[in-house]
């Protein structure tokens, strides 16, 4: 029998996100330096489907415009990225700061501000300069790219944490390490198995990288907490990726203890530390021994210093985990599993959408939800979630601004938001991915995860059906207003 289910918190947070490179375009405008994005799409257009964020959605220069859209949907936050390159074009801490990147995004601050718009800002969407990348070698620097960072965390409070009160670190570390160093189908396209790819060793540096951007977050969360937060009062957190994993035969154990696996090697990865300030899991270090660097004591300590707020947590999909047979190889970055859609019975994890690797699966989203709040314990914020529908890359403007699929997609995954609350658990908040359709990265202009229609010919932008009932999604599951204690 179905029970009726808790109601979302009176103060939810809702909105929508983007991330620079994927919709700002004005790349050589305004003193950016280049990204190493910007270099996997020209290097080699292939990779990205011939697309690049030259231009993207212009976001640039029509931001007030995407902001009045903000406001007509009835948003009160909006997640965007800051491009690391416009600040600091060069990227190290004795670089110059570029005062008119700051002036961009001051005025996108003010601007959301002046709309009664919550800014939640993202420093770092995969989106690192390229000068840092040559000079040291990017991510694959530990001890290089965490002081590089903690310095452009610095100039960004500085400069932004007096109106800015919600930071995330990173965007889905698990994605920038995996795709950018053992797929190579992200930038900086590092891979030993990636025909396309010349460089990389897939057996180290996805581990390497791990540590680089857990060392690099905790020094931001550190810099806050120590010289920030007492006159700011925001919060700060990261946001980490990670599909649900069910035993892809339900009658076999080494199918549970795979799906428990993969989840450890894509989330517990980067939460033990993180959230924890634990070393990564055992099942990690298990398989991949001294390839997976070590924590010294001062790093346990950082991390220690470095308690965050919330976990943020992009989500869109469900997998089911079949347990590899006999040793892993040296490139495996999964645990062993193997990933499919379907299970032993030939049931599918959720119905189809219009990407490949996302299905729909709500019910999987609640048990995601349950269990990463029992396992790291803070509030969580879904900084993420979204899907395009089915055929909707092939569809004209007024076929696709008919969204069914989308607005049941969202109204699935909140109603599986209200069941974990009545599991337990503690989540103030949903961000739709995404505000417009965008430059999805490998994938190029195809997917369209927006609420708005983008035109990439005349850039016009057009609501989809999705784009205005969000908030009425949203309002019927608070319930009546409380005696205003909220
Ligand atoms: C996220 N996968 O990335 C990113 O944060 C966004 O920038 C992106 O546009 C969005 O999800 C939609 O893809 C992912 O293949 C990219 O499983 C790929 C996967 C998951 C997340």
């Amino acid at each position: 029998m179905a029970s009726a289910s808790a109601l979302l918190p009176r103060d939810f947070e809702w909105g929508f996100a983007t991330a620079a490179y994927q919709i700002e375009g004005g790349v050589n405008e305004g003193g950016r330096g280049k990204s190493i994005w910007d270099t996997f799409c020209h290097l080699e257009p292939s990779r990205t489907k011939n697309a690049n964020g030259d231009v993207a959605c212009d976001h640039y220069h029509r931001f007030e415009q995407d902001f009045d859209l903000l406001g007509q949907y009835g948003a009160g936050a909006y997640r965007f990225s800051i491009a690391w390159s416009r600040i600091i074009p060069l990227g190290g801490r004795n670089d110059p700061v570029n005062e008119e990147g700051i002036r961009f995004y001051n005025q996108l601050i003010d601007s959301l501000l002046a709309r009664g718009i919550t800014p939640w800002v993202t420093l770092y969407h995969w989106d690192l300069p390229q000068a840092l990348h040559d000079r040291y070698g990017g991510w694959l620097d530990v001890d290089e790219v965490q002081k590089d960072f903690e310095h452009y965390a610095r100039v960004c409070f500085e400069r932004f944490g007096d109106r800015v009160c919600n930071w995330i670190t990173l965007n889905e570390p698990w994605i920038q390490a995996v795709y950018g160093y053992a797929t190579g189908g992200n930038a900086p396209g590092r891979s030993s198995t990636n025909k396309q790819s010349t460089d990389g060793d897939t057996t180290t540096e996805p581990w390497i990288v791990g540590k680089a951007l857990i060392m690099s977050h905790a020094r931001a969360v550190a810099l806050y907490n120590k010289e920030f937060r007492h006159t700011q009062r925001g919060v700060i957190g990261v946001s980490l990726n990670g599909d649900y994993f069910e035993p892809w035969d339900a009658e076999d154990p080494q199918d549970a203890e795979a799906s428990e696996r993969r989840m450890e090697f894509h989330i517990g990865w980067f939460a033990n530390p993180i959230f924890l300030a634990k070393d990564y899991p055992t099942c990690m270090r298990k398989q991949l021994g001294d390839r997976l660097p070590e924590f010294t004591p001062d790093d346990f300590s950082l991390l220690a210093q470095a308690e965050c707020d919330f976990y943020g947590m992009n989500y869109y999909t469900a997998q089911f985990a079949k347990h590899g047979t006999g040793e892993a190889p040296l490139t495996d970055v999964l645990g062993n599993v193997e990933e499919l859609q379907h299970d032993k019975q030939g049931t599918p994890v959720g119905k189809e959408s219009g990407l490949h690797w996302l299905r729909s699966c709500p019910d999987l989203f609640r048990k995601h939800l349950t269990r990463i709040y029992k396992l790291y314990g803070k509030p969580i914020y879904i900084t993420e979630n979204g899907c395009p529908c089915p055929g909707e890359d092939k569809m004209v403007k007024e076929e696709a601004v008919n969204d069914p699929y989308r607005i049941q997609y969202f109204q699935d995954h909140l109603d599986a938001i209200c069941k974990s609350i009545e599991d337990g658990s503690v989540i103030k908040g949903y961000f739709a991915w995404s505000l417009l359709d965008n430059l999805e990265w490998s994938d190029g202009f195809g997917p369209r995860f927006g609420v708005t229609y983008t035109d990439y010919v005349t850039l016009e932008r057009t609501p989809k059906k999705s784009a205005l009932l969000l908030k009425d999604i949203i309002a019927k599951r608070q319930g009546p207003l409380s005696n205003g204690t909220h």
